[in-house]
């Protein structure tokens, strides 16, 4: 494409993890493009979730790049699972050593994308200006829309309000403060320790308990690290044939066919070590009610030891399945609530009836300084629907997600040519580790863009054949986990009035074999320059 002033082969939405290494790739293909970022820096995730504590649950060895051998050998991490900060700190030193920051637009946020069926190119409008590009690429993250809930009077509150998602930069003085926080999901877990050490008070309120593995994390371990780095490539490639895409994730023996006292005491070691992993220690964790029922009962028998009063132990219980919800992983969280100054409040019990200018009232009133919301986002779809993102026939994108979002593998809707997602509904993508899925998708999307040129084809659009014989796979093995039956926001349920359905493909393996043998078919269930 000739290049004028705002005219691109390629606009990429979002600089985080996704945006930056898709812009390389395009980039060292000898292509135009511009990534626009809304934000003031990149980072994504890791910029805007500055909360106390935010940390990432996915060892750092494996919560990394590996497109470049170089950057995987010199970058060196310093705790087995690193803070958000030096996640921040190495997608800076990413950006700056393969010189990405030049075609960043920061603090531009895209407000409305347009396809123009005639000439086959998108129309992008953004708080400062509008661009033109051939292909148009939404690297917006699954977890990306803060979840605002709607609590009676909340707006007439006269204190600080803090968003776990949206933090902000400065250092915020909690020592002697009443501080409230609502939510109980990962970002309330990694936070709520943290914050119990400086405060007055922490009033906790709940309306779902989570299960929590302890992190056990620490210094990273210098011979772990030099064993996996003299092996790199190796050690990935093997991660990624575990289910999902974890290298902890490896149990093969199943609860049912195995001795309790065992199973016991292998559930010990992993709670002990495993992390995240602890879901797949036994392969029959995830898709079985019983065997489910062992290890979510041997959480919770670990809950009742560790919180001393047993009331609080109880409410901190979940009842439902375990890996339901997203498994959280904490540093501390259940002994935080043996502290005098930490308060929790089961909403179900004692709902919130209204916030006033310095108070919560639930039951009882709580005077409060500092109100915060860990209340969750808008998971996997609702970067793409918050805006208006307008296909064939101006048809928007919400308006076609109405019923349920579809999409073919995560990386194409029908409708919207030359539209690509990165770890869209679909795909793996939150059910993965998802440094190897982001991976995944940039490097099939920028070989795609490099394929069409070599077959001198222009515009390739998903048929919606394919994308509902997709969704229907995804659905169907999802109704053999225990996945639907609880109410998370991988099905939508947090969200009031959004469809509900489940929307990440379970399976890393079997969606890699997929995603490869419709590659070989020369992109099986995408069409090549339809005619308008
Ligand atoms: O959000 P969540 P999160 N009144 O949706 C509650 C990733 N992550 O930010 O369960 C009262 O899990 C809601 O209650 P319920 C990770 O994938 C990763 O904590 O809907 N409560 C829930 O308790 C994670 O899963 C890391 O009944 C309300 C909480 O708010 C995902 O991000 C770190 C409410 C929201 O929990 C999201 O985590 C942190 C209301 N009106 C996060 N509305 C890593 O380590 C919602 N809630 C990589």
């Amino acid at each position: 494409m000739k290049n004028s002033l705002n005219k691109y082969d390629v606009l990429i939405i979002g600089a985080g993890v996704s945006g930056l290494f898709m812009s390389y790739r395009l980039k060292s293909m000898g292509l135009s493009v511009l990534v626009l970022e809304k934000a003031d820096q990149l980072g994504g995730t890791w910029n805007w979730n500055r909360y106390p504590g935010a940390r990432c649950d996915i060892p750092s060895l494996e919560y990394s790049y590996q497109f470049d051998e170089d950057l995987q050998q010199d970058w060196n991490w310093s705790e087995k699972y690193s803070a958000g900060t030096e996640i921040l700190e190495y997608l800076k030193h990413v950006a700056d050593r393969f010189d990405l920051k030049e075609g960043i637009n920061f603090e531009e946020e895209v407000v409305q994308a347009k396809y123009d069926e005639e000439n086959t190119l998108w129309s992008v409008k953004t708080s400062k200006s509008e661009y033109e590009s051939k292909f148009c690429i939404f690297a917006t993250g699954c977890l990306s829309v803060p979840n605002k809930p709607n609590i009676k009077g909340i707006e007439s509150f006269e204190g600080e309000v803090l968003q776990t998602a949206s933090w902000p930069r400065e250092k915020i003085d909690f020592s002697g403060k009443n501080v409230a926080i609502i939510g109980t999901g990962s970002s309330s877990i990694q936070t709520i320790p943290e914050i119990a050490k400086d405060v007055k008070n922490l009033y906790v309120f709940q309306r779902t308990p989570n299960y929590s593995i302890p992190s056990n994390n620490g210094p990273m371990d210098t011979e772990v690290e030099k064993n996996v780095k003299s092996r790199y490539s190796e050690f990935r490639k093997e991660n990624y044939l575990n289910g999902f895409g974890i290298a902890s994730d490896s149990g093969e023996a199943f609860i049912s066919e195995s001795d309790l006292e065992e199973v016991n005491s292998q559930l010990e070691e992993n709670w002990n070590s495993s992390g995240l992993g602890f879901f797949g220690g036994y392969a029959d964790i995830p898709v079985d009610v019983s065997s489910n029922e062992v290890a979510a009962s041997f959480v919770r028998n670990k809950i009742k030891e560790v919180v001393k009063d047993p009331e609080t132990a109880e409410k901190l219980c979940p009842e439902y399945h375990i890996g339901g919800k997203r498994l959280c992983v904490d540093t501390g969280y259940f002994e935080t609530f043996n502290k005098d100054n930490v308060h929790l409040i089961d909403i179900n019990q004692d709902p919130i009836s209204q916030v006033g200018a310095e108070t919560i009232e639930a039951n009882e009133t709580y005077q409060i300084d500092i109100l915060i919301l860990a209340t969750g986002f808008d998971a996997m779809t609702g970067a793409l629907t918050s805006l208006d993102i307008l296909g064939r026939n101006e048809i928007n994108l919400k308006d076609q997600w109405k019923e349920g979002a579809k999409s073919y593998l995560g990386l194409g809707v029908t409708n919207f040519p030359n539209l690509f997602t990165i770890t869209g509904p679909g795909s793996p993508s939150v059910l993965s580790n998802m440094m190897p899925s982001i991976e995944q998708h940039v490097n099939w999307i920028a070989d795609c863009i490099g394929w069409m040129s070599e077959n001198n084809k222009s515009v390739i659009e998903s048929t919606e054949t394919a994308e509902d014989e997709w969704m229907q796979l995804v659905n169907e093995i999802a109704d053999t986990t225990i996945f639907t039956s609880t109410k998370s926001w991988y099905n939508g349920s947090n969200i009031e009035g959004k469809a509900k359905s489940f929307l990440p493909f379970i399976g890393v393996p079997a969606y890699t074999e997929k995603l490869e043998e419709i590659t070989a078919a020369d992109y099986q269930g995408f069409v090549f320059d339809k005619s308008n």
